[in-house]
């Protein structure tokens, strides 16, 4: 493109755009990626139907049997980019020790030149032969004080329309930056350039390299070389966890990886709760649960199922608002029984990534049902029940996602874009544990909830790249999403007890849970979901002081009694079983805390180990 062209020109602004740092930055990028054409997107419902047929002509997306699932796709991705790439992701802080320990650090300067400046920079021409797309985008209710904008550029047609699905995207985002305001730039490339007349595959991305780079400084994200999920959609996990954490902590709020509900009881009283898992532990579940028959009376609404940004009110509480405007959950697992709000959210309008395609026209994943006699599965292939038999393939990847609008779930809360959020009653943090860790556990004070919370396990997913089912620790389901040192986290955490305490009497309950615990037969002994409500219903019981519990060396737990049983069979053993705190195991439980305590002793709050000894203390012999 001829650099002596005005800027608007070379940025392909339209009329309506007046912010002169925006269409600037468009044009340099255009020009570092010598992208063939720049299109910006407006976020209507037209232009949303006009990409996703874009995506059919190109391959990339099938149509769903509009009869079975109206005004839906499948994307199915090259195989080699099915996840997040939790070693390819980066904090490029000016310190090391500002990433700290547990993030990947590379210096600013020097991952610039990798990627933007040197000879070889991978961003130099990485959309040749591709249309970049301006993508521009509220986090949060447009307008709303809590609420931050971005802009990202990329040349995944894929991404624009799971965009406009997952946050509010578009012209009114550009009407509200108007001339001078303030965006978190985001830059993404698939990272596979088209040379002249050279036909592109159905999923574009680059196998062997791949860079998701945060300067949490600057305030800048940087992805390339893949089209998937939290890789790409980078309001998500890059923004609105890892450089929103770092924005939180200079502020004085909290960015974190939780699921927000209300919960109304039978009288009518309704309680906010936000829940930290990791990445496929039932955020979206949990969310959408529906209160087994026998609960007669409990609610639960959704505001969130993946992200919260949480802010102390004037009150002195806690007020959190989801900024996502949609669900990017898992599909395998999910039916009608386990999840059937989410599956009524999936009946119409969703961008489905790497289930099984039916011979009908419909999508299919392990556990949605019934096998179909037939199906081509995630990879292209034909599948059937037998061959899924013989060799263990699955028809759909165990990472493989819906997108779809919170508008379409029959269970969201009337307040979940209501701009000033809702107050917190309490905090769950949970893990997926076959062992050790209780089914539920309140903490005594804050500071045990703190340490709980940082020293929680679990077993791997497949929502990462990597080995699957070994036990890590995964700090407030934050360790791959945290955009700072981890040990400042936690200080920022222990801090927010006394700057709330200045303004208010009751803190949020802290919980932490553990739905995941396995019998000597290897099947879970809690039977989960629905029956979440039970525990939830001990927990709200709690925090309005009406449900008794047992102390314990780490915290309250409900014994047989103070759980409601109604309809469920489910015996004292059997609860025995699941709810004991085994000081043997703990012990053991204990040298694995130290080992991420000892990885993050440089900045380690004080409070933290004295927490940690506390517990030993008290351990029965
Ligand atoms: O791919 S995502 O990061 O969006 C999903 C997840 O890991 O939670
Ligand atoms: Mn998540």
């Amino acid at each position: 493109m001829n650099q002596a062209m005005p800027a608007r020109e070379r940025a392909r602004a339209p009329e309506h755009v007046h912010h002169a740092r925006l269409i600037d930055w468009v044009a340099q990028i255009a020009a570092l990626t010598e992208a063939a054409d720049v299109y910006w997107c407006d976020g209507s419902d037209a232009e949303y139907q006009r990409l996703c047929q874009q995506l059919v002509d190109a391959g990339t997306f099938t149509r769903l049997n509009p009869a079975k699932r109206p005004n839906s796709f499948l994307a199915c991705s090259d195989p080699s980019d099915v996840a997040r790439v939790e070693d390819r992701t980066f904090i490029c802080s000016q310190q090391r020790d500002d990433a700290g320990p547990t993030n990947n650090w590379m210096d600013p300067a020097e991952m610039r030149q990798l990627l933007q400046t040197g000879d070889k920079a991978l961003f130099k021409g990485a959309m040749r032969g591709r249309t970049l797309y301006v993508i521009p985008f509220s986090m949060g209710p447009l307008g709303s004080p809590i609420s931050h904008i971005g802009v990202e550029l990329s040349d995944s047609p894929y991404v624009a329309v799971n965009m406009k699905l997952m946050t509010r995207m578009g012209r009114a985002v550009l009407d509200l930056l108007g001339r001078d305001g303030d965006f978190v730039p985001c830059v993404h490339s698939v990272g596979a350039p088209l040379q002249a007349g050279q036909a592109d595959v159905n999923w574009p991305c680059n196998a062997s390299t791949k860079y998701i780079v945060h300067y949490p400084e600057t305030q800048e994200i940087w992805s390339y070389g893949s089209g998937y999920g939290g890789n790409a959609l980078l309001g998500k996990k890059c923004f609105a966890l890892r450089i929103a954490s770092t924005m939180g902590r200079e502020q004085g709020w909290l960015a974190e990886h939780m699921l927000i509900l209300g919960v109304t009881n039978p009288e009518g009283r309704k309680f906010h709760v936000a829940a930290a898992f990791p990445s496929a532990c039932g955020k979206t579940n949990f969310a959408m649960l529906i209160p087994p028959p026998a609960l007669a009376g409990w609610k639960v609404t959704t505001i969130g199922d993946d992200i919260a940004w949480i802010k102390p009110g004037d009150d002195g509480r806690l007020y959190a608002i989801n900024p996502e405007a949609g669900y990017f959950g898992v599909a395998p697992g999910t039916n009608a029984e386990t999840n059937p709000n989410c599956m009524r959210s999936l009946e119409r309008d969703v961008i489905f990534t790497n289930v099984a395609l039916t011979d009908d026209g419909d999508v299919w994943w392990e556990g949605m049902g019934p096998a179909p006699a037939h199906a081509v599965d995630w990879q292209g292939r034909d599948w059937t029940p037998q061959i899924a038999a013989e060799s263990g393939v699955k028809a759909a990847h165990p990472n493989a996602r819906f997108t779809v609008a919170a508008t379409n779930n029959p269970a969201l809360d009337p307040a979940w874009d209501d701009a000033a959020g809702v107050p917190i009653d309490a905090f769950i943090f949970g893990g997926r544990r076959s062992t050790t860790v209780p089914l539920v556990t309140e903490a005594r004070t804050w500071r045990e909830g703190i340490y709980m919370a940082a020293t929680m396990g679990s077993e791997t997913t497949a929502a990462a790249v990597g080995q699957q089912g070994v036990v890590r620790r995964d700090p407030f389901a934050m360790l791959p999403f945290c955009g700072y040192n981890m040990s400042d986290y936690f200080r920022h955490w222990l801090d927010m007890e006394h700057k709330l305490q200045a303004r208010s009497s009751s803190l949020p309950r802290i919980f932490c849970v553990n739905w995941f615990r396995k019998g000597a037969d290897g099947k879970f002994v809690w039977p989960g979901y629905g029956d979440n409500a039970r525990v939830l219903k001990w927990m709200v019981e709690r925090v309005e002081g009406r449900a008794e519990g047992e102390g314990h060396f780490f915290g309250v737990s409900p014994r047989y009694a103070d759980l409601d049983w109604t309809g469920l069979d489910f015996d004292e053993q059997r609860f025995a079983s699941i709810i004991d705190a085994d000081a043997a195991a703990w012990r053991a439980e204990l040298a694995l805390h130290d080992e991420l305590l000892g990885k993050l002793a440089q900045r380690l709050p004080a409070e933290i180990r004295a927490t940690r000894q506390a517990i030993e203390a008290a351990l029965p012999n």
